[in-house]
């Protein structure tokens, strides 16, 4: 089972390190405001909830910070969203994320009445959480001392969906560089690549999806949920893989007795920048080698991944490139873009064929 967990986060490591071009283009966003930097912070109270007040309502969140935090230092952010109904203490305890992300800035942002905008039932609408989003990152940085180069978001089930829809945003979208949902109601992505207005920030989205094949909740097949209708995840990743112009079918690796199916995305000469874990016997859970309370929620028992780890390798892979490189619009027309392209390929490509015998190299022994 570990050995499972070790290669899948050499893969998603080393799949991605010439990604998007980003460490050696010099082109890494290094803008964002500083002024929490030098600010001394008390650790003791991080965990007390924080407010913030965004579009006329207070809203809250609590913090994890590293805990040798130093304000002198830039530190990577990871946003995660809980699900519904819930609050961000239940994804903290279910995720574990403090534990895996050491090194991050964990925030744990609660939604109005216990859900984020997107289902039926939400209170608040996607521009009102997305807009709390921008100030909940403003205020995060005012505080704390942030690399704004590496915001990452995560978020399980109704809190995945609306991780879905900040992919899709050209602004506050913009701020990441990386999202990593986890059994995912996708409500305001779910008819196809261009519908429901997604405007992703770059040319590039990366994304890793976690889904258990047996979610009773968040059917893998798609169809009418608890806030409406959930797009089938084949199909809402094969939209991603269309945005992000990549090559189908994805690369499939599958694991633990052919029960664990990771799928590999190469867009635009990247490899990795679209995955997906598909876990055919695991319900709607948080997936986790240890035993945890979305398992107990769903009747559900330990899985073979650690999607808390896995997710952290790809994080790891992006940082988010500067404004004026890999974004839509007039900077990059289609001819320019296709160059660039070609450029990118020829460079990943031997990249490629490295990484490829390293990992039959690796699974042959693993596996
Ligand atoms: C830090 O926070 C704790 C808990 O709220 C509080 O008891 C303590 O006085 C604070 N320390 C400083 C230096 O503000
Ligand atoms: C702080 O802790 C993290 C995680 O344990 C570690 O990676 C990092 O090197 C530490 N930084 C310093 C300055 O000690
Ligand atoms: C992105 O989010 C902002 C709120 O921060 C909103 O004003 C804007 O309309 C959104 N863009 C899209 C394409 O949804
Ligand atoms: C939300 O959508 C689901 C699925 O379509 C439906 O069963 C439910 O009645 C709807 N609830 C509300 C409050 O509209
Ligand atoms: C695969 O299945 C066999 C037979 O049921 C079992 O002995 C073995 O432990 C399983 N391996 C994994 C990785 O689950
Ligand atoms: C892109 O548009 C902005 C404002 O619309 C303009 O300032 C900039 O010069 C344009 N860049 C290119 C490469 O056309
Ligand atoms: C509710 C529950 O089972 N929580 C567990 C989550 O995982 C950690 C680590 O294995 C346990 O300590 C918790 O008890």
């Amino acid at each position: 089972m570990w050995k499972y967990v070790l290669l899948s986060s050499l893969l998603a490591t080393r799949a991605v390190s010439t990604a998007l071009g980003k460490r050696d283009s010099g082109n890494i966003y290094t803008g964002g405001d500083l002024s929490g930097c030098g600010r001394p912070a008390n650790i003791s109270s991080s965990s007390l909830p924080h407010l913030v007040t965004s579009g006329g309502m207070v809203r809250t969140y609590t913090v994890h910070l590293p805990s040798n935090y130093s304000s002198t230092q830039q530190y990577p952010v990871l946003v995660g969203y809980h699900g519904h109904p819930g609050i961000g203490l239940y994804l903290e305890l279910d995720s574990r994320l403090d534990e895996f992300a050491p090194d991050k800035i964990v925030v744990y942002p609660n939604g109005v009445d216990q859900a984020w905008a997107g289902a039926n039932y939400s209170k608040t609408t996607v521009p009102q959480d997305l807009q709390f989003t921008a100030d909940l990152l403003a205020d995060v940085r005012t505080r704390y001392c942030v690399d704004s180069a590496r915001v990452y978001a995560t978020g399980m089930s109704n809190g995945a969906g609306f991780v879905g829809a900040l992919a899709c945003n050209d602004t506050v979208g913009g701020e990441f560089a990386a999202f990593a949902p986890v059994a995912g109601a996708y409500y305001t992505d779910a008819h196809g690549p261009d519908d429901d207005g997604c405007k992703p920030a770059r040319d590039l989205t990366p994304i890793l999806e976690f889904h258990g094949g047996a979610d009773e909740s968040v059917f893998y097949d798609g169809g009418q949920g608890e806030g409406g209708y959930e797009p089938p995840i084949a199909d809402w990743l094969s939209w991603w893989a269309d945005r992000n112009d990549c090559q189908t079918p994805p690369e499939q690796q599958d694991g633990s007795n052919n029960t664990v199916h990771h799928l590999m995305w190469t867009c635009r000469g990247a490899r990795g920048v679209l995955q997906h874990y598909k876990v055919d016997t695991m319900k709607h859970v948080w997936p986790s080698t240890d035993p945890n309370f979305s398992q107990l929620a769903a009747g559900d028992v330990p899985t073979h991944i650690q999607a808390s780890q896995i997710m952290q390798g790809f994080f790891r892979s992006y940082t988010r490139p500067s404004a004026d490189s890999g974004t839509k619009g007039n900077a990059s027309s289609p001819v320019a873009r296709s160059k660039t392209c070609r450029v990118r390929s020829l460079h990943h490509g031997w990249m490629m064929v490295l990484n490829a015998a390293t990992i039959a190299a690796l699974t042959s022994h693993l596996m």
